[in-house]
């Protein structure tokens, strides 16, 4: 049978198309702790869609949630000072779900904000970020993949108490190189901070916190992971 060249690239691009939703994106399914796991969903703001944020004013880089009614979301109980466990997934948790597709690779990012703020304006701080790690030439994605989805996160201890919106984030990289296609996997989770001893993160917007153009959003993923800068505000760490 004979086939046109357009016929071909038609074809192809079906295929390719196909083969990306099958095999990209990521959602968070769980939080809890190291002891754990809180069932799917509790404790996380509702999601529509795997698919990732990449116009950087698009309001669902937020939380990637159509439901921004903090009482939609229980809130876990957290005591400052000890460690979360956020667990990614693709499509389920069977042995076979690769947690996000391997060509996806990238940093995790892990920010808090006032539930009273709901996310919008000066209300975030950043407590977690891990890009690539030179030792093991992996980047975050590729350890939470070896970890089966999961990261473990600490709460500071510096904050004050109270209700707070958990944003978790994996930027995958493997179109940064152009402007725009950097892909942002923001989820939230409403947490309830005891034990903690007052403090005074600065805040920022999530709206304009990162720029298309800036080393860790246009990123070219030959240059390797060595080079890379995390974006957005340092670690509160005081
Ligand atoms: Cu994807």
């Amino acid at each position: 049978m004979r086939h046109t060249s357009s016929g071909y690239l038609l074809t192809f691009a079906l295929v390719a198309t196909i083969f990306n939703v099958a095999t990209a994106h990521t959602n968070l399914f769980f939080i809890g702790t190291k002891d754990a796991m809180n069932p799917k969903g509790k404790y996380i703001r509702p999601y529509m869609r795997n698919g990732p944020i990449k116009d950087l004013n698009d309001p669902l880089l937020l939380c990637r949630s159509p439901g921004m009614d903090p009482k939609l979301t229980e809130i876990m109980p957290v005591v400052a000072g000890s460690e979360v466990v956020v667990e990614w997934h693709h499509f389920n948790t069977t042995e076979s779900d690769n947690v996000i597709s391997p060509s996806h690779r990238g940093p995790c990012l892990v920010y808090m904000a006032p539930l009273e703020s709901n996310g919008l304006g000066n209300s975030w701080f950043k407590i977690y970020e891990q890009g690539f790690n030179i030792e093991r030439d992996m980047w975050c994605t590729d350890i939470i993949r070896e970890n089966h989805g999961k990261l473990a996160v600490k709460i500071p201890t510096q904050i004050n108490n109270g209700e707070y919106l958990l944003r978790t984030e994996i930027i995958a990289l493997h179109n940064a190189k152009t402007e725009g296609e950097a892909q942002f996997y923001p989820n939230c989770a409403q947490i309830s901070v005891t034990g903690a001893t007052s403090g005074n993160p600065e805040l920022y917007p999530i709206s304009g916190l990162y720029n298309s153009t800036e080393p860790g959003v246009l990123f070219n993923k030959h240059k390797g992971g060595a080079t890379y800068i995390i974006p957005g505000p340092p670690v509160y760490a005081p």
